[in-house]
């Protein structure tokens, strides 16, 4: 079977929508630099940008990998073109054509220090996820992280997105070019700021002038959502089919996505507002309402479902008892933690996400959503439970979804399933020193200052409530659902 490609992409007209830019031969520049393009990116911000394109502008992307190869060797053979399925109530196919390359820092690191470092390049996207950014339980860079270290000394390359972002606006700045505008897309609290202040507080490391003129640096804050699975060989199997062409990484997601950017960016961007994105003066209600809606229901449904032996988000949600519980922490303990946009009914909102959940077309995997917990517990269930401690609300569901997550690192501690996290052998020796005894176990979680920061552990309302849920949930899984919801 041919290749997805340039040469065979007119082979697919009538078939399904196509980047007729490149079947016009409109090769467009590189205005964008894109870290991290794993799923999310391809089916999200590639394909607002592939309707700006369609537009015209110089828009087009080249995507970076710091590391892996993978991607590259996936979409480079194929002129980085590759198929968007959307999975709903029906199935819809479209080839996106906005990524023009991709290169491995790693390996390319010359190649892509340039293209960061061109006139050209104006907008630079990041999904690099929680872990990517370096930051400690504060939110601020954590400038003891071996990493961040390592790239401080500048003896080799640069191996962390942020130090390799330095370096790029440095070269800038010594070329008399101006900042490009960074746009982080991340699940992080704060996102563009947070990610402002660490590039500036790296730059402080090594030129205070420097880092005083990326005060000027564009950086907003965005809210992103589009429920996004990794691609497995079933979906390469069916775009063959469908295209009768291969399509060595294509992408599926669900219909919804959504795009909130905070609107201080520079007066030439691409044209995504005609692609639906929302440019608001304050992202931050949009952003909780997403954090603690979608990803922290989407957090417990991990954890106890994989404690429950649940394969995907649609298979936990055909339990009833477990639907209950969630629509339970959400109406008692995260709907009080936060006031919603006024233009946004939570209501209406928190129903929808459940219904997306439900979506029997997309196999999203529970244990994909338990990857990193360390970094998103602090980004999506701890600041509702530190917001309803200071309010004197519920925590009692959000101490649950904290304890599921400690009892779910026992369970992959006691298993040969690798834990995907950057605190991995932290976790898993806390874990491994677990009797079951709930006190103790809970102290010793509570010990984990990078998840918990200081306060919490010594946070009396909070201590009770999650030993006591950890110890229900030691007791019998099954038996604490029933206990919290009364089903
Ligand atoms: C998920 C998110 O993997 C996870 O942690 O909760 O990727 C979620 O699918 C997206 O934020 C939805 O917009």
């Amino acid at each position: 079977m041919q290749p997805l490609s340039n040469q065979t992409l007119s082979s697919l007209q009538g078939k399904v929508t196509l980047p007729d830019y490149r079947l016009q031969a409109r090769q467009p520049g590189i205005g964008m630099v894109h870290l991290g393009p794993g799923a999310f990116f391809r089916g999200h911000q590639a394909w607002y940008t592939e309707q700006a394109l369609k537009q015209g502008g110089d828009w087009g992307i080249c995507a970076v990998s710091m590391r892996s190869g993978e991607v590259a060797k996936a979409l480079n053979p194929q002129d980085g073109l590759y198929t968007l399925v959307e999975l709903d109530s029906e199935i819809r196919y479209q080839v996106i054509g906005a990524v023009q390359k991709v290169l491995v820092a790693a390996e390319q690191y010359a190649e892509v220090l340039a293209q960061l470092s061109a006139a050209e390049t104006r907008f630079v996207t990041l999904t690099i996820t929680e872990k990517g950014y370096c930051l400690n339980a504060a939110g601020e860079l954590d400038l003891q992280h071996p990493e961040i270290r390592q790239d401080l000394k500048r003896q080799t390359q640069p191996i962390t997105a942020i130090g390799l972002l330095v370096t790029a606006l440095q070269a800038r700045y010594q070329a008399g070019e101006a900042p490009f505008c960074a746009i982080s897309c991340d699940n992080l609290t704060d996102n563009g700021h947070k990610l402002k202040r660490a590039l500036i507080r790296f730059a402080q490391e090594w030129d205070p002038v420097f880092a005083s003129w990326l005060q000027s640096m564009k950086s907003p804050c965005t809210m992103v959502d589009s429920i996004t699975p990794a691609t497995d060989d079933a979906l390469r199997q069916q775009v063959a089919n469908e295209l009768g062409l291969a399509d060595a990484w294509p992408i599926k997601r669900e219909s919804f996505l959504q795009w909130v950017i905070e609107d201080d960016l520079p007066a030439e961007r691409p044209d995504w507002q005609s692609a639906g994105v929302i440019f608001a003066a304050d992202v931050s209600a949009f952003e909780k309402a997403k954090l603690r809606l979608l990803n922290a229901p989407h957090s417990t449904l991990a954890y106890l479902g994989c404690l429950l032996g649940y394969e995907t988000v649609s298979d936990a949600m055909q339990d009833d008892t477990l639907v209950a519980l969630i629509k339970r922490m959400i109406a008692e303990d995260l709907m009080p933690s936060f006031r919603a946009p006024a233009e946004l009914d939570a209501g209406q909102y928190s129903a929808d996400i459940l219904q997306r959940f439900q979506n029997p077309a997309i196999r999203h995997l529970l244990a994909q959503i338990a990857w990193d917990g360390s970094q998103k517990l602090p980004m999506r269930l701890l600041p509702a439970v530190r917001d309803n401690l200071a309010s004197g609300s519920s925590i009692r569901y959000l101490a649950l979804a904290v304890a599921a997550w400690c009892r779910f690192i026992c369970l992959r501690q006691q298993s040969t399933v690798p834990l995907v996290d950057p605190l991995a052998e932290q976790l898993l020796a806390v874990a491994a020193s677990c009797t079951g005894d709930a006190t103790a176990d809970v102290a010793r979680f509570l010990r984990l200052s990078a998840v918990f920061g200081r306060d919490l552990a010594t946070e009396p309302r909070f201590v009770e409530a999650l030993t006591e849920a950890y110890q229900h949930l030691t007791d019998g899984v099954v038996s604490a659902l029933s206990h919290y919801t009364g089903v």
